[in-house]
């Protein structure tokens, strides 16, 4: 078989004294921790898009990476030679799953039969090397973005024509999910959202956007597929206004029409700053309302205002974000998907490997040292002590809802001026620095 990157060896761990840019220093996929190995716990995935299918192109400039898989002979051709490099790339990363849009893996053809007889070819071409090399697929997803009849959007199209043909582009990408045995299936806003209000009817765009969900989940259940549906909350861009624009948006809207037991969300770091949140307050909003379900693994620039889907090398976030997931039990069945990629600068095929290797050491540092912190209990502990009021006396009575306005003003007038505690930010973040500085 054709090797793509001949220069490359498997990626092995040899430890943090190492100075060899092609092994991993802390990522040890065997090593355990809290009864499970990093490979478990953090269930690496590789985005098909940024690393197979991204160019470099940005609106100044044309592409910079051109791959040796390029040089195929048809678009077709093309589609076969990326499956091959992206299985070759994967296992000698040693990511165990991948996260695909369907026109990732397959060009669009003349007419929807033809784009889903392309699908049909080369899922059968992923599916072998699949078995081949034990590569799963964390998710699938469709996308309804790129094409320009997604013009004013797809399921909150003012066209119901638009609307048809994205519930058939669904229906197929749901079908291939499953005859790959994705985990997950992941609906992320594309361009649901709206640029002005001048010319949108939100309500009729957000019933709509509920319809087609809840067309989703009913044939996918037709078809047996068991795996956990994700919604991807993202604020803006490429439209002015995303419908999921974060975690608690998407909830409200789930919950109005009733879905909100049928998805879980994944939550993009990048996304979230977009937002105005921190990665932690996605993840922690979602864990305590039951939806903490999978992880786009990226980091934004935070001069900048727009989605730049860095390759994650922040550890402040990273532990941050994994002390989350330690609290909600693990990932379940999602995963740490790098929905990242490199800068156009590093547009040679080894900046593909510094880059998984730098998000993957950062991920597994992040695990050792947010579990010691979680261990420690020493943040636990304080926050424990600082709701401590609500365990006992008024505060237990104000939790088992014992009491209203009238006794609580005349417990004030009885008990007088109140007295509070330092909240001692500054010596938690020192804590937390500890712990960072020590690496676990
Ligand atoms: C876009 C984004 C998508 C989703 C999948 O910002 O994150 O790539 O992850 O459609
Ligand atoms: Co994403």
């Amino acid at each position: 078989m054709k090797e793509f990157f001949k220069e490359i060896p498997v990626i092995q761990y040899e430890g943090e004294t190492s100075k060899n840019p092609f092994a991993f220093k802390y990522y040890d996929p065997e090593k355990e921790i809290a009864g499970k190995t990093m490979k478990e716990h953090l269930r690496f995935s590789m985005s098909y898009w940024h690393t197979m299918t991204g160019s470099g192109a940005d609106p100044f400039g044309l592409a910079t990476m051109i791959r040796s898989w390029d040089r195929a002979a048809s678009p077709m051709d093309l589609a076969e030679q990326r499956v091959l490099a992206a299985f070759e790339l994967m296992h000698k990363l040693q990511i165990p799953y991948f996260c695909f849009h369907d026109r990732d893996i397959a060009p669009e053809g003349a007419t929807l039969s033809e784009t889903n007889k392309n699908l049909d070819r080369i899922v059968k071409i992923i599916k072998t090397r699949m078995t081949e090399t034990g590569i799963k697929v964390l998710w699938g997803t469709a996308n309804l973005f790129s094409h320009p009849r997604y013009v004013h959007g797809a399921a909150t199209s003012c066209n119901a024509e638009v609307f048809a043909y994205a519930a058939a582009q669904v229906k197929k990408a749901l079908e291939i999910t499953f005859e790959l045995g994705g985990v997950n299936y992941v609906f992320w806003g594309g361009r649901e959202g709206y640029d002005t209000l001048l010319n949108t009817n939100m309500e009729l765009e957000l019933d709509n956007l509920a319809r087609f969900l809840s067309m989703a989940l009913d044939y996918a259940g037709e078809i047996g597929f068991k795996g956990q549906y994700l919604i991807e909350p993202k604020p803006r861009e490429p439209t002015k206004h995303q419908y999921d624009f974060d975690v608690a948006a998407a909830l409200g809207f789930l919950r109005k029409y009733g879905l909100d037991r049928s998805f879980k969300m994944n939550i993009e770091a990048n996304h979230a700053t977009l937002a105005g949140h921190s990665f932690q307050h996605e993840l922690y909003f979602a864990r305590i309302n039951g939806v903490l379900g999978s992880i786009d693994a990226n980091q934004g620039d935070l001069l900048l205002g727009w989605d730049t889907d860095h390759f994650p090398g922040d550890i402040y976030s990273a532990v941050l974000a994994l002390y989350e997931v330690l609290k909600n039990g693990g990932l379940h069945s999602g995963g740490l998907n790098f929905d990242a990629k490199t800068r156009r600068a590093s547009f040679e095929e080894a900046d593909l490997f510094h880059a998984y290797i730098t998000g993957m050491d950062t991920y597994a540092r992040a695990l050792v040292i947010a579990h010691s912190l979680l261990q420690s209990g020493e943040l636990e502990n304080f926050v424990s002590t600082r709701y401590a009021g609500y365990s006992e006396g008024i505060g237990k009575e104000i939790v088992e809802q014992k009491v209203g306005f009238k006794e609580l003003e005349l417990y004030t007038l009885k008990h007088g001026a109140v007295q509070n505690s330092s909240g001692q930010q500054e010596r938690l973040e020192g804590i937390l620095n500890m712990y960072i500085m020590a690496g676990g």
